[in-house]
């Protein structure tokens, strides 16, 4: 068995054709480009997170090893998405084929073109559910807490999404009664934050104007543009409440 670093978690998902037979001719096209699938999830079903795509979604989650980089794993993993029809028409559209790069051992990368740890794996359900079937106890670089932590975090209720910097929070749909968002205040910060951590799973949304998301934070953050906080948001609790 290799040692962790040189390890790749992937993440697959797809919600439109027949997703699970593409997610075994992904991993068949991953291994004849040069990489060595050790492991992989069972599929698991979830709700679409994001406005611009409404089928159910597919995801699972796959260990891979090969003897390059992760900036060249990348462009394989984009190859694979094109050969099996993939088209970037709308940011979290309906999609044949999404591979992302969840881990590599215990890198941070923090590219361009590459993010990892993925900044978005720890609050979706949907990444967690496979990755915590053939991974529990493998730890996220940042915090160090295993995918089995992370995972149990997401069914503590009330879920509390708190908003760092905001003074309202944006209207949002009722439907979510098991989530609750909160507003933090700047002054507030330190004490509230640790109290309000051990009793609950705190899902920081960094209401900053930051371009794009950072990759291994001291604690979980989003960074997000205003204009895009509610749709955010309900994103969030889509993915972290599973409905
Ligand atoms: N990129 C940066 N870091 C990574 C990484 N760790 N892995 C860059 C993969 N790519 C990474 O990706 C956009 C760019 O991200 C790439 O060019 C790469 O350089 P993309 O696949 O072209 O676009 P996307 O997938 O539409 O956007 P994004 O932001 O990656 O979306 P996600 O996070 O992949 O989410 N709902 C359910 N239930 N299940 C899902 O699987 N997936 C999405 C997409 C939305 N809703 C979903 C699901
Ligand atoms: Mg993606």
């Amino acid at each position: 068995m290799q040692d962790d670093t040189t390890r790749y978690l992937i993440g697959l998902g797809g919600n439109t054709g027949p997703v699970e037979c593409t997610f075994v001719s992904a991993l068949a096209r991953l291994e004849a480009k040069g990489c060595h699938v050790v492991s992989r999830s069972q599929c698991y079903r979830s709700a679409p997170m994001g406005s611009a795509s409404t089928g159910t979604y597919t995801n699972a989650a796959a260990c891979v090893t090969a003897d390059f980089g992760p900036l060249h794993f990348l462009d394989l993993m984009q190859q694979v998405e094109h050969e099996c029809g993939r088209q970037r028409a709308i940011h979290w559209g309906p999609r044949v084929l999404d591979l992302d790069l969840l881990f590599y051992g215990q890198k941070v990368i923090d590219s361009p073109r590459l993010t990892v740890p993925h900044p978005g794996l720890w609050y979706r359900r949907f990444v967690l559910d496979p990755l915590v079937e053939i991974f529990p106890e493998w730890k996220h670089p940042g915090n160090q807490l295993t995918i089995k932590q992370l995972r149990a975090r997401l069914d503590q209720r009330p879920l509390i999404i708190e908003v760092e910097g905001l003074l309202r929070l944006p209207p949002l749909p009722k439907r979510y009664q098991d989530g609750v968002v909160a507003v933090r205040h700047s002054s507030c910060r330190e004490t509230n934050m640790l109290q309000v951590q051990e009793r609950f799973c705190c899902l920081r949304v960094n209401h900053d104007d930051w371009s794009r998301q950072i990759a291994a934070p001291a604690d979980f953050e989003i960074a997000v543009c205003k204009k895009d906080l509610a749709e955010l948001i309900e994103s969030i609790l889509v993915a972290a409440l599973g409905y």
